[in-house]
């Protein structure tokens, strides 16, 4: 599986995140948040970024300025990646738990909101990309689920409403909409995250759809189709350093069907 790993960098950490922190990454260093991804053509949309809350995440030393928050799994697969500036063994500065980054505020790349908050997310996997999702209602059914979840319970989540009601823009035109998740989740009857079942109906019915009939609607490549303007997007921001290629052997577990 060939992903696309976001760098979300962080602006302000969380007040759990800065006690769990202190004093194990150097003042000067830049750290980032790295979600991989299958669809860097819908950056635009990212309104959150999500992190498994009982998952654990280690924070990685790449360079001598630059960390990142990731699980243990994807950082040793990295190390043999030419991802970090060692090879081999990575280098780890700290440990954080998922609970511990909720809050954070980081920037997202190409995003029509530069900063958007880490918020919870019970469906990430430890096992699949980075353990980090970059959230896009838009084009994800998963993520318009559990964003409409958060902003509704918001105090059960113990997160601010408004870090999950973030305006949800446009990104790709398909012959039934612009907004194909939302459409979706109201189409297949989605009242939850739990809906399981239909969410994995609807994801397949997304990638198809936004991928072999999908028009981008906003950004550089707007009015190419997606097939075409996946690939210049990815190598954009992997040009710009926001990005970087990371890729991990298919498995049983997290392989997709469709
Ligand atoms: C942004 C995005 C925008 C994504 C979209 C999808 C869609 P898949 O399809 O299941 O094989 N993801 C990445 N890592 C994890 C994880 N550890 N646990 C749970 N979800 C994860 O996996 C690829 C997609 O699943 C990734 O691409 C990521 O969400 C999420 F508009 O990134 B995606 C129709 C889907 N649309």
């Amino acid at each position: 599986q060939e992903y696309t790993a976001l760098k979300l960098k962080v602006l302000e950490w969380a007040p759990q995140a800065t006690e769990a922190l202190k004093g194990k990454i150097p003042e000067d260093a830049s750290v980032y948040l790295c979600p991989a991804t299958l669809r860097p053509e819908t950056m635009y949309g990212q309104v959150c970024c999500f992190v498994g809350p009982s998952l654990s995440y280690g924070i990685f030393k790449a360079s001598e300025k630059e960390y990142f928050v990731i699980t243990e799994r994807a950082a040793r697969n990295m190390a043999y990646q030419g991802i970090f500036e060692k090879e081999g063994v990575p280098e780890k500065a700290a440990d954080i738990k998922g609970s511990d980054l909720i809050g954070t505020l980081v920037n997202a790349p190409l995003s029509f909101h530069p900063k958007v908050r880490v918020l919870p997310m019970e469906s990430v996997l430890a096992t699949k990309g980075t353990g980090v999702v970059t959230s896009v209602p838009s084009d994800s059914p998963d993520d318009y689920a559990m964003v409409t979840e958060l902003a509704k319970k918001a105090d059960f989540y113990g997160i601010k409403k408004e870090w999950a009601e973030l305006e949800i823009h446009p990104i790709i035109q398909t012959p039934t909409s612009d907004l194909l998740a939302p459409y979706l989740v109201k189409k297949l009857k989605i009242a939850s995250p739990k809906d399981a079942k239909q969410l994995l109906e609807a994801k397949e019915l997304a990638y198809k759809e936004g991928f072999y009939q999908g028009v981008m609607k906003v950004g550089k490549f707007k009015g190419e189709k997606v097939e075409v303007a996946k690939p210049k997007v990815r190598d954009q921001l992997i040009k710009s350093g926001e990005a970087f290629a990371y890729s991990e052997p298919e498995n049983k577990v997290s392989s997709r069907s469709g």
